[in-house]
């Protein structure tokens, strides 16, 4: 019989029982009352009866009080194959229940199998830009609510032809009729063809998939049919079960960025939610991100580094599904570039906004600072000596320091 095994930690007093509190949650969510039962009921409901794998006791917290790791299986008969039914299952009422934090699930290889995991994964994008050797940089439009489409196209322009691989849209951008959605993909991919022609080097457009959750989908298919590059959608918004939805569609064909927002409502407690790594990286990447934002460890709006890296982990470790881009972001300025390669190593993507556009000699020179220090970090080259024959990269280690590594 197979079995889903979700890990909880639980903060509690000194006094409470937890090796009771885990029974309770593991028939509580599952077939209810145990020992009340005839016999002849017991026989029936034990496929469907939660197991209590392990308690793992009392590591002072805070203010005196304790935090216990529990694991509780439950059969998978018991849920059908889909995330919504897995969490309303093993987190359910639970999550309404006191100090209870899901930090882990391990599904059954069979389960996995409804869960398609990334279409196109890291390889998939490396691919998709031609870029295989370095972390790949991304640029996000910024200052563009009330914006009409020349001031985008400007925008979009100036932020390719500094290099970077993609571009994403805000994720505060929403229809709007000065910028309509179509209109950013078509006079997006002219400009992009342009650019590309200029300088050589292709740059990629995600554009925010948004509105009502049942017009995704048309939308979705009618940005694959324009010849869109990629969509950003604000998965914690709408739900990952829609995000798997799109992910699954043959008639979208599009690689898909999952944005963080809305997400600390989820993960930032310490004693409730979702652990950072088990929403932003294993069930983001189950549910088909093929990348994955979230805040790095040194930037504005900060993760714990362990808590980045923990998402990070579960982006790329070894599994029946692709591999999602781990995407540490926020407040990123090409003086951190040196500490990001050496926690994220070559495969996560570099992203700013603030440290492409404030770039003194604005969004080109900020593409070029971040495109030169990477180089240097990835040959092993003295960034002193590089920032000495790249002007670009000296204007924004003068402006934004660099953070040690
Ligand atoms: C955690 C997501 C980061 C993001 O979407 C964003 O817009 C960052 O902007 P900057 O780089 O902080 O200006």
């Amino acid at each position: 019989m197979s079995e889903l095994l979700a890990t909880y930690v639980l903060t509690h007093r000194a006094d409470e029982q937890i090796d009771r509190k885990a029974e309770q949650i593991a028939l509580g969510l599952t077939v209810g009352s145990w020992t009340d039962l005839p016999q002849l009921k017991k026989e029936q409901l034990k496929k469907h009866k939660g197991r209590v794998v392990s308690v793992k006791e009392k590591a002072a917290a805070v203010d005196g009080l304790y935090q216990s790791e529990v694991t509780i299986a439950y059969p998978e008969a018991n849920f059908s194959a889909d995330l919504p039914a897995v969490l309303t299952t093993i987190f359910g009422k639970l999550s309404l229940d006191g100090k209870v934090k899901l930090v882990d699930i391990a599904f059954s290889e069979g389960f996995k199998r409804s869960l398609p995991g990334p279409a196109f994964g890291i390889e998939g994008i490396r691919k998709k830009v031609n870029v295989f050797d370095r972390p790949l940089l991304m640029s996000i439009f910024k200052g563009v609510i009330g914006r009409d489409m020349a001031d985008l196209k400007e925008q979009l322009r100036l932020q390719a032809l500094g290099g970077v691989d993609f571009i994403k849209d805000d994720e505060i951008l929403f229809e709007s009729p000065l910028a309509p959605f179509e209109d950013r993909i078509k006079e997006g991919k002219k400009i992009l063809k342009e650019t590309y022609e200029q300088t050589g080097h292709r740059t990629l457009y995600a554009v925010n998939l948004t509105g009502r959750t049942f017009d995704l989908k048309d939308r979705a298919r009618k940005a694959a049919e324009l010849g869109a590059d990629a969509l950003l959608f604000n998965v914690f918004a709408y739900g990952l079960d829609v995000m798997q939805s799109l992910a699954e569609d043959p008639e979208i064909p599009l690689p898909i960025m999952a944005h963080p927002a809305v997400s600390g409502a989820f993960t930032s407690s310490p004693d409730y939610g979702f652990s950072h790594s088990l929403l932003l990286g294993k069930l983001n990447r189950y549910a088909g991100a093929d990348l994955s934002l979230f805040p790095s460890p040194y930037g504005s709006v900060a993760l714990p580094k362990k808590d980045a890296l923990g998402i990070y982990e579960a982006c790329v470790k070894e599994d029946a599904v692709q591999k999602t881009f781990p995407v540490p972001s926020a407040g990123i300025h090409p003086g951190m570039v040196p500490v990001l390669i050496k926690d994220f190593g070559r495969d996560h993507v570099i992203n700013a906004g603030g440290g492409i556009h404030g770039h003194p000699r604005g969004a080109i020179g900020g593409g070029k600072a971040f495109r030169s220090i990477i180089d240097a970090v990835i040959k092993e080259e003295s960034i002193q000596e590089k920032a000495s024959s790249c002007q670009d990269l000296k204007a924004a280690l003068d402006l934004w320091g660099r953070v040690a590594e």
